[in-house]
Parts: structure tokens; C-alpha cells; sequence
């Protein structure tokens, strides 16, 4: 009896602890694969409260003239390296609002730290090089992710429950460059496929 009650309580913490993955197949009409689209999750339709951390990092590297990453997320108020891996110098900036900043040229294996602080966009660029861009996804929740070669983004951790998930990429044919998901609730493991268009001249 009293075996049988303590496996009822473990049963219960488990049950409790029941969280959902939700995997995203970002296609595009033709339903080829979208790259380095932005997926972002808020359960209840909430911002995360308190501290995010990701466990990518928060950089961007200049190297063979051009960002690597082309896209990355970071919580609002992170800071994010710049890391110059070429042998000629970059002048790195962004116009974006509440995220402008500039970097004055610098060389090869220097680096500079920006802090990102508002929820939005940084969109980059050199003012030497005008071909390298890229983008940074400034967010206010712990459930984001991007889409890798193959299209598919996996958010982990989720709470079991009613959701307002978006995508987001930097040439999506929508106002704000996002799309609100037709996923509405998550549950185990969950599974949306998202079709987006792009606008012409984007990659
Ligand atoms: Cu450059």
C-alpha cells in the first residue's frame, strides 16, 4: 500500500512535468525548404518573464565577406560578438530602430561586442562591403529556434497547452517581415508545417 502510494506520487510529478516539442516545416509555395526562417512560441500568448538563455552563441562572424550566421536570435538585452575571421577589415553596422549601432572598421581576429536591446530586428550590413547583410532576431521568448537546411525548426520544453506561435524571415512576403502560425495548442510532441512566401531577390 505504502509502495503503491509513493508510485502514484512519482507518477503524478511525471504527469506534471509533461512537456511538448513542437517541429516546424518551413516550406515555401513550391514546397521546397526554407532556410533560416525564425520560429518563436509563446504559451498562454505570453513573453517569457525573467532571464532567456539559448545555448547557441551569440555571435557573428565576419568571414570570406560575409555574416555567419545570416540569421541568429538572441534575447533582448544580449550582448553579441562580431568576431572579424578575414584578413581584411569590416565596418560593421545597423540601422535598426532601438538596436543602431556601429562598428568603425576593424581587422583580422578582432572582435566587438554590441548589447541588443530591443524586441525586434537588427538588420546588419558593412559599410565597406555592400553584399555582406544579415539579420538578428532580438525576441522576448525561451521557445525559438531557426530553421536549418532542411527547413525544419524543433522548439524544445514546451508547456502542454494553448500557444501563439509566429515565423518570422527577413524577405517573408507579410507585414513585419512574420506570419502568425495556424498551431493554436501544443501537446507531446507536435507537429506544423508553415508555408511562406519569400519576396523576389531574397535567398
Ligand atoms: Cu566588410
Amino acid at each position: 500500500m505504502k509502495i503503491a502510494s509513493i508510485l502514484f506520487a512519482v507518477a503524478m510529478l511525471a504527469g506534471s512535468a509533461q512537456a511538448a516539442d513542437l517541429t516546424v516545416a518551413v516550406r515555401g509555395p513550391d514546397g521546397k525548404p526554407i532556410p533560416d526562417a525564425v520560429i518563436t512560441v509563446y504559451p498562454n500568448g505570453q513573453p517569457t518573464k525573467g532571464p532567456i538563455k539559448f545555448d547557441w552563441p551569440y555571435r557573428v562572424a565576419q568571414q570570406n565577406i560575409q555574416f555567419t550566421p545570416f540569421v541568429l536570435i538572441v534575447p533582448a538585452g544580449a550582448e553579441v560578438s562580431f568576431p572579424n575571421l578575414d584578413k581584411v577589415r569590416h565596418h560593421v553596422y545597423s540601422f535598426s530602430a532601438g538596436n543602431k549601432f556601429e562598428l568603425k572598421l576593424y581587422g583580422h581576429e578582432e572582435s566587438r561586442t554590441v548589447r541588443l536591446p530591443a524586441v525586434g530586428i537588427a538588420a546588419i550590413g558593412c559599410n565597406i562591403h555592400d553584399q555582406m547583410v544579415g539579420f538578428i532576431k532580438v525576441v522576448d521568448t525561451a521557445y525559438a529556434a531557426k530553421s536549418d537546411a532542411n527547413g525544419v525548426a524543433v522548439i524544445h520544453g514546451l508547456p502542454d497547452g494553448p500557444v501563439v506561435a509566429k515565423v518570422w524571415h527577413p524577405y517573408l512576403r507579410a507585414p513585419k517581415n512574420e506570419k502568425t502560425l495556424a498551431v493554436t495548442a501544443v501537446r507531446g510532441a507536435a507537429r506544423e508545417t508553415a508555408t511562406i512566401e519569400l519576396r523576389p531577390g531574397g535567398r
